[in-house]
């Protein structure tokens, strides 16, 4: 039981009553732009607008992998949006993506641009226009895409369920939490399951697969996500964090994890326009 009174559903809900949370100031019911603001544009043909958050971060570990592998073409410029302060609703950032969250990607190296949004889209656009990190035989290709989309069909129960209840929520809730533990719990158990038979996500080779996963499950073993390694037991997941592990050592996810973060720490980055940016900075 909470102290909490039960929630009355009026016949028709409207926004504004009660405790909104965390976010209440930039969350609407509506979407579209609610000001001007056009998007910065620099020298490379890709252009990435984002954040480093676990979604953002897929991206970045995306484009350094490439770079890694010696595909130059994918050089990009990864500008800096804060959804604290609301850049999702600009104008320039709608026009890219009319779902105003990050990350989304301009590429304007072909004869029209093409916006991409959705961080498992854009992996697979980067997959296929490289030819890198996407096996090209069918039923290889399927076994990565199933682990790709059942990321991001997953994770909103981790993110926007569990790590929600457990850290944002205005007060703490049993039944929520509960319910979202057992859930991230299952997924925990899938993952970990999967890798007892093989070293990547998707098999022997390493894909977007395992870049769409880490940022989520590999850093929340890491108790980098919501600081809930320990209320989740994720140290008992052995498979997953031998994984985690391993791909946190690569250099690219390395430097994937450092853009687009805003802190004192001077090791990371704001804004990246050059593979330099990762030299000089800290
Ligand atoms: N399914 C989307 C989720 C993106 C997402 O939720 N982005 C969050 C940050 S991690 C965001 O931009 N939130 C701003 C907002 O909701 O206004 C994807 O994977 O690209």
């Amino acid at each position: 039981m909470t102290d909490q009174p039960e929630y009355k559903p009026p016949r028709v809900w409207s926004p504004g009553k009660g405790d909104m949370g965390k976010w209440a100031g930039t969350n609407r019911p509506v979407a579209g732009p609610t000001h001007e603001q056009e998007l910065p544009r620099g020298k490379h043909p890709l252009q990435l607008y984002s954040l480093g958050t676990p979604n953002g971060v897929k991206v970045t570990v995306m484009l350094e992998e490439l770079l890694a592998a010696d595909h130059q073409g994918a050089e990009y410029d990864a500008w800096y949006i804060d959804i604290d302060k609301g850049d999702q609703f600009g104008s320039g950032f709608v026009e890219v993506n009319p779902n105003s969250k990050i990350p989304a990607l301009l590429d304007l190296g072909g004869a029209e641009p093409v916006r991409v949004f959705e961080s498992g889209a854009i992996l697979l656009y980067l997959a296929d226009k490289f030819g890198a990190f996407v096996p090209p035989e069918p039923g290889d290709r399927a076994e990565c895409l199933s682990w790709l989309f059942w990321q991001m069909g997953s994770t909103p129960y981790l993110g926007g369920g569990f790590g929600h209840f457990f850290r944002y929520a205005p007060y703490l809730m049993e039944y929520p939490i509960n319910r979202y533990a057992m859930e991230s719990k299952r997924q925990l158990d899938v993952l970990d399951r999967n890798l007892a038979e093989r070293p990547f996500v998707a098999g022997d080779e390493y894909t977007i697969a395992d870049i769409a996963i880490w940022p989520w499950y590999g850093r929340l073993t890491m108790n980098t996500v919501y600081e809930a390694a320990e209320f989740l037991d994720a140290a008992s997941y052995r498979n997953l964090n031998r994984w985690a592990r391993d791909i946190g050592e690569r250099p690219a996810v390395q430097r994937g994890r450092r853009v687009n973060r805003s802190s004192d720490n001077p090791w990371l980055l704001r804004e990246r326009h050059d593979a330099k940016d990762f030299e000089t900075a800290g």
